[in-house]
């Protein structure tokens, strides 16, 4: 870093005392650019090693070196993207403006230029994932247990009063975070001050290649678009649970309490697929049963979806991967089993980190982690800068367009299963997709609503809470099933809060698998409706994803968007069309229940 220093000062680009004729600064500024780019590869792979090593095995002495390696990254991101305003203006290059605004847009926490505060910084950050990775709740002093096996329970059991111990539980690992989590706050928005955004908030609006109040209309019409389609499903889910367990427990003019969705954080429904199916019998493919029958191992389940990406083409993953992965929870250590893929040298050290269950959610989790990875390897010969999606949704969207395709077709064509349901069963296939997908969607809109206004100072620590609880009730109309206390810190128990993960990219995610998805359909000739589309082995459909993919982030998300499906918008209609059949089922079952909440 100090090397570095040298550098940049040489480009007298901030000093006052040397003329620099405008043509000198413009090259100055592309000089700055590729220094930094240098500066910022060296100090990227140890602070990747190290949090590698960190989150695989957490102990007292690899959360110190990876906060260490990681203050080291962010200090200097957060001066080069100060210095980089040396720049604002002079006259450059289209090429050098983006990078130069990357450099200063693209920090998830801008560490502040006083050195204490930095160190700080990045020690509450390691130690929030820390106390997540390691969360436990203990029924007793001798029976603890971890976020995997209590979600296992949150997706299969249907006893009300073990699913409301479970939900209570694992919210006992985040009090402890609130404190941390407001402290860190305030330091990174002294780190977005010094850099000239207002605050966090304004910091990761602003990404997204238009200024950040449109893109936040842009959210409010796409959410526009999908509410009557997720107002009718909620409606539907609603009444079968109240005839589960009762209009006590689920009174039918209220938000749906939290712990009986099948979810640990009520954001995906599709485990309780069996409790709000349609009456008459169908023949729906249970994927987790399949895997079962035909003894898929966790490898094989990462092997089979490699092979999906291979069929378009992609070329197979390195050895490196299969050797240094984690595919399975160590027996003998903590580990942050939250699923992630990795990119450790920008060249092709790719790796997954996952704790997999041998389940049909969590064979599409592999193909999404996968989809980050050959995203990942698409634009490694990208400059530094542009070694990153268009913007943070498409690196979301990309495993998930591919997990689309896991159709009964394909089912059959890997030997999965051996008949293809006909048409007449697709009703309950799209509900079940439909818990996954539609009632995702206010929940990936709401994570960030409630951040963005504790950025902002909006929200104070004292309410964080409540806060986050109204923003449930309005969005999601899921209410916490138990008074909460004063202390508890619900936001916390959900994994990208203590991580710090930007939460709105699986929003934008989950419209754009819908459009990628529409357009490799017809790139590859399909025939069939769209919900039984399945891209499997189209080398046309590869390449035209791969053109998009090897882009990077060197033009807008709105120029990637338009190379993939020739449109340069958002737009949630490809959702809505791929599930319209079952918008006129849920509407029919609804005729005569009140809706709302
Ligand atoms: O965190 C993830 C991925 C890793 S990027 C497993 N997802 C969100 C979540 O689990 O909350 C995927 C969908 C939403
Ligand atoms: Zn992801």
């Amino acid at each position: 870093m100090l090397a570095l220093s040298a550098t940049l000062l040489s480009c007298n680009y901030n000093s006052n005392n040397v003329t620099v004729k405008p043509t000198t600064k413009t090259q100055d500024a592309k000089q700055f650019v590729e220094n930094a780019q240098l500066a910022l590869q060296k100090v990227r792979l140890p602070s990747a090693q190290a949090a590698w090593v960190y989150q695989t095995h957490i102990n007292q002495d690899t959360a110190a070196l990876s906060a260490y390696l990681s203050e080291k990254s962010s200090s200097l991101s957060s001066e080069l993207a100060k210095q980089s305003a040396a720049f604002n203006d002079v006259k450059v290059d289209s090429d050098t403006r983006r990078k130069l605004e990357l450099m200063r847009n693209s920090l998830v926490l801008p560490a502040p230029a006083d050195s204490e505060k930095s160190a700080r910084l990045s020690q509450i950050t390691s130690d929030l994932e820390g106390m997540y990775g390691s969360g436990k709740y203990c029924r007793s002093e001798n029976d603890c247990m971890g976020l995997t096996d209590m979600s296992n329970i949150m997706s299969t059991s249907r006893d009300e009063a073990l699913l409301l111990e479970m939900w209570q539980g694992w919210r006992q690992v985040s009090p402890a975070m609130k404190s941390l989590y407001a402290e860190e706050v305030a330091i990174a928005n002294e780190g977005a001050k010094e850099l000239g955004f207002a605050d966090i908030s304004d910091l990761w609006r602003g990404s997204y290649d238009m200024p950040a109040e449109d893109f936040g209309n842009e959210l409010d019409r796409l959410w526009g678009q999908v509410k009557p389609f997720y107002d009718a499903l909620h409606c539907h889910v609603r009444a079968e649970l109240g005839n589960q367990y009762g209009t006590d427990k689920v009174p039918q003019d209220q938000p749906i309490p939290a712990h009986l969705l099948g979810n640990m954080w009520a954001q995906s429904w599709g485990n309780i697929y069996d409790l709000v199916k349609p009456k008459q019998e169908l023949d729906v493919i249970d994927v987790t049963q399949a895997l079962a029958t035909h003894n898929y191992d966790e490898i094989k389940m990462v092997k089979q979806a490699e092979s999906f990406f291979s069929s378009l083409g992609f070329a197979p993953l390195p050895d490196t991967f299969w050797e240094r992965s984690q595919f399975t929870k160590p027996a003998d250590r903590e580990v942050v089993c939250h699923a992630s893929a990795w990119d450790i040298d920008d060249k092709d050290d790719l790796r997954i980190k996952m704790c997999i269950q041998k389940t049909g959610e969590e064979f599409a989790v592999i193909h999404h982690e996968l989809g980050h990875n050959y995203y990942q390897r698409a634009y490694k010969n990208q400059p530094l800068l542009y070694r990153e999606s268009a913007n943070d949704g498409f690196h979301e969207a990309i495993g998930d367009t591919i997990a689309l395709s896991i159709t009964p077709k394909y089912l059959k064509e890997i030997g999965l299963v051996e008949n293809i349901p006909d048409a007449s069963n697709d009703i309950g296939m799209l509900l079940k997709l439909a818990l996954d997908k539609i009632a995702f969607v206010p929940f990936g809109l709401m994570v960030d609503q409630w951040r963005w206004k504790v950025f902002s100072g909006e929200v104070k620590p004292a309410d964080y809470n409540k806060v986050w609880w109204q923003l449930r009730e309005k969005y999601q109309g899921v209410m916490a099933p138990t008074e909460r206390g004063d202390d508890a810190f619900d936001p916390g128990a959900k994994y990208h809060v203590p991580a710090n993960t930007p939460y709105t990219r699986y929003f934008i995610a989950h419209i754009l698998q819908f459009q990628f998805h529409k357009t490799l359909c017809d790139i590859s000739g399909n025939t069939d409706p769209i919900h039984r589309c399945s891209i499997y082995g189209s080398k046309e459909a590869g390449e035209a994803l791969n053109n998009m993919l090897e882009m990077g982030k060197s033009k807008t998300w709105q120029e990637a968007l338009t190379t993939l499906t020739g449109k340069g918008e958002m737009d949630a209609n490809a959702i809505l069309a791929y599930f319209a059949p079952l918008k006129e089922w849920l509407d029919e079952q609804n005729r005569g229940r009140t809706c709302g909440f």
